[in-house]
């Protein structure tokens, strides 16, 4: 089995945070993002959306979808449960990585992919207008969050789930696409500090 990285990449980094709060490792091949290596045809034939993360199982299975890959390894290791434990915290789980997700890291990235100088060759065309218009909706959402912690250590409960992994990778990604969480959210910053403090923060 090996997991196709990309350095620093916010989504293969989801799967390696949640690989370290499981305790698993899974050996781990680099695809050079910088040189454009996720479009060559080795990796093409590898992941045909040219993305990273992809998992490849031992007998040649490829899982793609960070989310996906997460829900291999949860299946086989259920402890400590990740996704939520019964039918309404494990929908609960669902519901806000998926809001984590769709409000927060997806805007966040079309904020960077969109402005960056150094995305400019990944992400054809460049539209600097997209990139603006997410960054009123990032800060909405971080609002939104920040109300939601006043009365949660995590995003879903009293425990660390996917959703807080996708909140943590999303609101690290929030400096190299140069935007900042404001002050006021103390709620979300308290949580910021607490699960980065966390060891599977350093993945
Ligand atoms: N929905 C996918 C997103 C994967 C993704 O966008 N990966 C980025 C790195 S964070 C990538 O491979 N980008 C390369 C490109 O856009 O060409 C997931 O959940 O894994």
């Amino acid at each position: 089995m090996k997991l196709y990285d990309g350095g620093r990449a916010p989504n293969p980094r989801r799967v390696k945070i949640y690989l370290a709060e499981k305790g698993l490792s899974v050996p781990l091949e680099q695809v050079d993002l910088g040189k454009l290596a996720q479009k060559s045809p080795a990796y093409t034939a590898i992941n045909p959306v040219q993305r990273v993360p992809a998992l490849q199982l031992d007998d040649g299975t490829i899982i793609t979808e960070s989310i996906a890959i997460c829900r291999y390894f949860e299946a086989l290791h259920p402890e400590p449960p990740l996704f939520g434990r019964g039918a309404k915290d494990s929908a609960m789980v669902e519901m806000w990585e998926r809001r984590v997700e769709f409000h927060l890291l997806g805007p966040i990235s079309h904020v960077f992919r969109n402005s960056h100088p150094a995305m400019k060759e990944m992400e054809v065309p460049q539209v600097p207008a997209w990139a603006e218009a997410n960054k009123p909706r990032i800060q909405e959402f971080l609002a939104l969050l920040d109300g939601e912690l006043k009365d949660r250590q995590f995003v879903t409960g009293d425990t660390l789930t996917v959703a807080d992994i996708t909140g943590l990778v999303a609101v690290d990604f929030m400096k190299p696409a140069k935007l900042a969480v404001p002050d006021e959210l103390k709620n979300l910053k308290r949580w910021h500090a607490e699960v980065s403090a966390r060891p599977s923060a350093q993945a």
